[in-house]
């Protein structure tokens, strides 16, 4: 495991071995049937290129209302329970007695990107945010803490592990494209990403 520090990013590279992340993909995969990924549209009505569904107390989702938290999946059913390996994680690099109270699960397929962001739909921005990669390689931006500026890059791939929190908990980042197929963890290409949150 190599530690980088980007921005107020604390990157950990190879954070998770390929047992482990094989691990994870098995156990996303009862969360994927019983939470099916959704192809969301944002309050403008442009529809995302990432899909998504989410585990845990709340789920991110977002449609024509607009971007929020929602307790259950569009289908009227509560969101699965978090993984112990996903809680383990967030235990092990954050040190904290809480526990994540959202897993938002995004499917990156051949094209899917995400655009420049701010996490920025939970309460308490004293928490830090966790994401983990799984699959394909993936080019994340991150920029600064208000719109516009200089930015800077680095790919992230399966395995690696990404803290956001401090002064950079507002920090504007996302995924500018993915290498499709550059990874064999998910039979059919792509890429998932985790992410851990303290939503209320
Ligand atoms: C992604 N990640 O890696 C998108 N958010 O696919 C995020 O949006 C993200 O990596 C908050 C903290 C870390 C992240
Ligand atoms: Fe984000």
């Amino acid at each position: 495991m190599n530690r980088l520090l980007l921005r107020g990013f604390d990157i950990r590279k190879s954070y998770l071995d390929g047992t482990a992340q094989a691990g994870l993909i098995e156990a996303l995969r009862p969360i994927l049937k019983a939470a099916p990924l959704i192809s969301p549209v944002t309050s403008r009505g442009q529809k995302m290129s990432v899909r998504m569904t989410s585990a845990g107390e709340f789920g991110w989702i977002t449609d024509r209302a607009g971007y929020r938290y929602e307790a259950q999946h569009p289908k009227g059913l509560p969101w699965p329970a978090i993984p112990e390996d996903v809680l383990r994680i967030w235990q092990e690099l954050t040190g904290l007695d809480r526990r994540p109270d959202s897993c938002l699960i995004n499917y990156y397929g051949e094209g899917a990107r995400m655009g420049l962001h701010q996490d920025k739909d939970e309460a308490d921005f004293s928490w830090p945010v966790v994401s983990v990669s799984l699959g394909d390689d993936a080019l994340f931006r991150i920029g600064n803490t208000t719109r516009g500026g200089k930015t800077e890059s680095i790919w992230l791939n399966s395995g690696d592990v990404v803290v956001m929190g401090g002064p950079a908990r507002l920090t504007y980042h996302g995924i500018d494209r993915i290498r499709f197929s550059s990874s064999r963890l998910l039979p059919k290409g792509g890429r998932i990403n985790l992410t851990l949150r303290i939503v209320t």
